[in-house]
């Protein structure tokens, strides 16, 4: 079809300038380092995508330096002419729509459609906090005879953006975008192994017309240029999705080093995965069930921190449901990416895919092997591990505790209803969940008591839309992020409350 000739020839064109190389943008000045990192396609791993520099601490600290100089001109400018450079920004990226997903393709080992919804969604998020922001300068407060009551919201201060690689250009456009939206500047330190779309990113603000110094880019490595950023005492905001032991080890540090901040009390935003949890009523619709949690379960090899990760199904239909679920993934081709065919790409990088095969081999004692898909002659190129599914897995077992981040499914076997929800709120996280059935008192308990951020009632669970399903959890799953919410931008603010007795005197 046309779509497909249109994909094609934008992997073609963006394979053959495949190599670039990224300096750090500090202050509107590019600046090259000794260090790089060099990011390479995990469907095949001798190809190489490009390279960054890599920031050292010194660097990083620079990097506030000049978001600190920014400040005061990108706060005063207001929220509408911000909002022209965010909505300039997406108009950007939907022009290079094609092009910039096929960037996640070869860095990311994104199926296409996954790549372009990713790139869908940061257009999103500029276009959403654009206006939110907007909305909020025009808040006010009720007015009494004598009596004006006027709210503003300041922006924090240089915020300093932690991003994964999992969702490379939503999550770190998102994060960036609402901190500029309302007045803040920021550092913007990307993953590590995904910093080649990140570039790109940064390249795609400065053409939108963003002021030099509002957003400076900080490739770099975690432990050096990530943790200098947190421990500055100049940063008075840090947005972070990743890794829990990550984002625990950033609040800490950042409340640690607040004693010393000339900003106050570091503002922690942080995303950290889950352990979600799909139920299978007795009544369900088994088709819908089994779509639902394969989807979930398997899209971008299940490294979502929104992904299904444990099925729990009822006595009564268990034995239909594995054998349906074995059937469906089954059938699932997997290759490199970028074939159009692929549903199954390659996980991020060799030492994700080994720790998912630790995981596996631990499944393999905690559970009974329901599916094994050997992959050993993809592995050869790149970093593919096949879709592994464990059935009669204990609630408590490592593999239904721990976030694994790649395509392995855990199947819980659950007596009723009551237990299944038990269960599924037994883990650290509460991110997202769901529940297939056709029972409305089921849908209403599970309504009432599954612990999560995100429920989804008889549909598949996804990420989240912009604007429409605000994203994020509670408990391990994160603090304060309800990413693609109205509420996310109030976190990132300063409220004040202005009032002024407005009857003349004399
Ligand atoms: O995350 P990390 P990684 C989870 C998932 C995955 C695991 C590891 O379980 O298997 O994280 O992925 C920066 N100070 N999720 O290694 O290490 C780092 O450079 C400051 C969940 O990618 O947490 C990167 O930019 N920063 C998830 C960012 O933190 C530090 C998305 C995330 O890296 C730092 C991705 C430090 N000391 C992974 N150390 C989700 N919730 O969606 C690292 N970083």
């Amino acid at each position: 079809s046309h779509q497909r000739a249109a994909m094609l020839d934008a992997l073609t064109s963006v394979r053959e300038k495949l190599g670039r190389h990224f300096p750090l943008v500090i202050g509107g000045r590019k600046l090259d380092t000794q260090e790089r990192i060099t990011s390479t396609d995990p469907s095949l791993r001798t190809r190489i995508v490009g390279t960054t520099a890599s920031a050292s601490a010194e660097q990083a600290r620079e990097a506030v330096a000049a978001a600190v100089q920014a400040m005061d001109a990108w706060h005063t400018s207001g929220a509408e002419s911000r909002a022209k450079v965010l909505r300039k920004a997406a108009e950007i990226m939907r022009s290079r729509l094609m092009e910039l997903s096929a960037i996640e393709v070869y860095e990311c080992g994104k199926t296409w459609r996954e790549a372009t919804a990713d790139v869908d969604e940061a257009i999103d998020f500029l276009e959403f906090y654009a206006t939110g922001a907007i909305k909020l300068q025009r808040t006010r407060g009720a007015d009494v005879p004598g009596e004006e009551n006027r709210f503003e919201y300041l922006p924090r201060g240089v915020t300093a953006v932690i991003a994964p690689w999992n969702f490379p250009l939503a999550i770190l456009c998102g994060m960036t975008s609402a901190a500029i939206a309302v007045g803040n500047t920021v550092v913007m330190k990307p993953a590590e192994q995904s910093s080649i779309i990140a570039g790109v990113f940064m390249e795609i603000l400065e053409q939108a017309g963003l002021p030099a110094g509002v957003v400076n880019f900080l490739p770099g490595l975690g432990e050096v240029a990530g943790a200098a950023l947190v421990e500055h005492p100049d940063v008075a905001a840090i947005i972070f999705t990743g890794s829990r032991e990550v984002g625990l080890a950033i609040n800490a540090r950042a409340a640690e080093t607040s004693r010393k901040s000339r900003v106050g009390v570091k503002r922690v935003i942080a995303e950290m995965g889950g352990k979600n949890a799909i139920i299978v009523d007795s009544d369900a619709d088994l088709d819908e069930a089994v779509a639902g949690i394969v989807h979930s379960a398997f899209g971008f090899q299940g490294q979502k921190c929104s992904a299904c990760s444990r099925a729990i199904v009822l006595s009564s239909v268990y034995d239909q449901l594995l054998a349906r679920l074995v059937e469906a993934t089954r059938s699932l081709p997997i290759g490199p990416s970028e074939e159009p065919s692929t549903a199954i790409g390659p996980v991020i990088d060799d030492e994700s895919r080994e720790r998912i095969e630790r995981y596996i081999e631990i499944g393999k004692t905690e559970g009974r092997t329901l599916l094994a898909t050997d992959v050993s002659q993809l592995v050869e190129r790149g970093a593919f591990v096949g879709p592994h599914i464990f059935a009669d897995v204990s609630p408590q077992a490592r593999i239904a505790q721990e976030e694994i981040f790649g395509p392995v499914l855990a199947v819980i076997r659950a007596a009723d209803l009551s237990e299944a929800i038990q269960i599924a709120n037994s883990t650290d996280y509460a991110l997202t969940g769901g529940i297939f059935s056709r029972s409305p008192h089921s849908l209403e308990r599970a309504r009432r008591e599954m612990q999560v951020g995100n429920l989804y009632l008889n549909r598949a669970i996804t990420g989240a839309m912009v604007g429409r399903q605000p994203f994020g959890g509670y408990k391990m799953s994160g603090i304060g992020s309800k990413a693609g919410g109205e509420e996310y931008l109030l976190q990132l603010v300063v409220p004040r409350t202005v009032t002024e007795h407005t009857v003349r005197r004399g």
